[in-house]
């Protein structure tokens, strides 16, 4: 694939309003853009989701900016590429680290499709233009509020809902939504913050949730897997999940009986078709996470998510419902429930050079091929 040039922009972009979970609060979401030239003028672009503090998973985006600049490029650059399959077998030698690995290696596949000509999606075993999608809220300080807030989305076409629960703020907001939109698919995230309070998940069993995501800590699977005898509601998690082997893992234990799949937690695509089919051969459902992407992940996602497995909405909500504005030029929009799957090269989007002036920082060069060729 000859790269020639990989440079990193680091972006800002603030949120509409500040997003609570049982962990933290965000209000404004930085990542960066990674930007691979070749040497026949394709550029490929990947984003690195990380966020900036390590309470989500335990990499953040500085820990990530490391692990690329001193870990992955040099593997990358040493080693001549033909297919991003081969990248994710390239970086396996770096244990974790699955974002880092993510933003370089999605960043591959854009710039292999595009030196195709082709879309990502025509590598796609299944592909449907169009898909449902949902919105995750967070938590809200009134239950009027987030009444008013999620009477918003479902008119604007959301299919599901996913709220941020901690012990105590579960029940009472909850079934207030279930009691307003009674045919809305209902769901909650926990973040792992039932420790020690299962009863309170108990308590949630007859609010007819679609789901309940990663309600106990990291790692606990046989405690995932005797809370999932316990109730009906089917568990997903979310945080847990890092790999392909963890799905027969999880299927073997009972921890759960959906997957919550972000392709950058799980290291890249190709790791990511893996869990798709691990998924598949376990019985178990898989939809596509978010992590608060800008226009480039997005449309990575959406695209991702265009594949039949692809049954349930993920967080896969417009541009506008995260930010006043994108780095893209076709940022997501929902129409008539639905958001349009881009179908352009690569990934389909192309960056908005002046967005990109006003919310990120200069390109910074983080690899150049040194001309081989003694200049006379
Ligand atoms: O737990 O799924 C999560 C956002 C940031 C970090 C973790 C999570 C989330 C979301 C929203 O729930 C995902 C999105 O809409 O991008
Ligand atoms: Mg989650």
């Amino acid at each position: 694939m000859d790269i020639k040039k990989i440079e990193s922009i680091a972006c800002r972009l603030p949120l509409r309003q500040p997003f609570v979970t049982s962990y933290g609060q965000l209000n404004e979401k930085a990542f960066d853009i990674i930007r691979i030239t070749a040497a026949d003028g394709n550029v490929g672009f990947g984003e690195l989701v990380a966020f900036e503090q390590p309470d989500y998973i335990e990499e953040t985006l500085f820990s990530a900016r490391q692990v690329i600049c001193q870990q992955l490029l040099p593997l990358l650059t040493a080693t001549p590429i033909d297919h991003p399959d081969q990248v994710s077998s390239l970086f396996s030698v770096v244990q974790g680290n699955a974002m880092a690995k993510s933003a370089v290696e999605t960043a591959m596949w854009d710039l292999y499709a595009k030196q195709a000509g082709r879309s990502i999606t025509d590598f796609y075993p299944t592909q449907r233009g169009k898909i449902a999608v949902g919105v995750s809220v967070g938590i809200q300080p009134a239950t009027d509020r987030l009444l008013d807030q999620v009477g918003q989305y479902v008119a604007q076409g959301y299919k599901r809902i996913k709220l941020k629960i901690k012990p105590g703020l579960d029940r009472e907001p909850l079934a207030a939504i279930r009691a307003r939109f009674p045919e809305v698919l209902l769901m909650a995230d926990a973040n792992g913050a039932y420790v020690g309070h299962e009863e309170m998940l108990l308590a949630l069993d007859d609010l007819g949730l679609v789901m309940v995501e990663q309600p106990l800590r990291v790692r606990d699977l046989t405690g995932h897997a005797a809370l999932q005898k316990n109730m009906r509601t089917p568990l997903c998690l979310d945080e847990d999940i890092r790999c392909a082997e963890d799905i027969a893992t999880v299927a073997a234990l009972g921890s759960c009986r959906a997957i919550n799949l972000k392709i950058p937690r799980v290291g890249g695509i190709t790791e990511a078709q893996k869990i798709v089919t691990a998924c598949a051969d376990n019985g178990l459902t898989v939809w596509l996470g978010g992590m608060f992407e800008s226009g480039v992940g997005r449309a990575m996602n959406l695209q991702f998510a265009s594949q039949a497995p692809f049954q349930f909405p993920g967080d896969l909500s417009a541009a506008d419902r995260y930010y006043y504005d994108d780095i893209v030029t076709q940022p997501a929009v929902m129409e008539n429930g639905l958001i349009t799957v881009p179908s352009g090269l690569g990934f389909g989007v192309t960056l908005d050079e002046e967005k990109l002036t006003r919310y990120g920082q200069a390109p910074h060069i983080i690899f150049e091929q040194k001309n081989s060729i003694p200049r006379a």
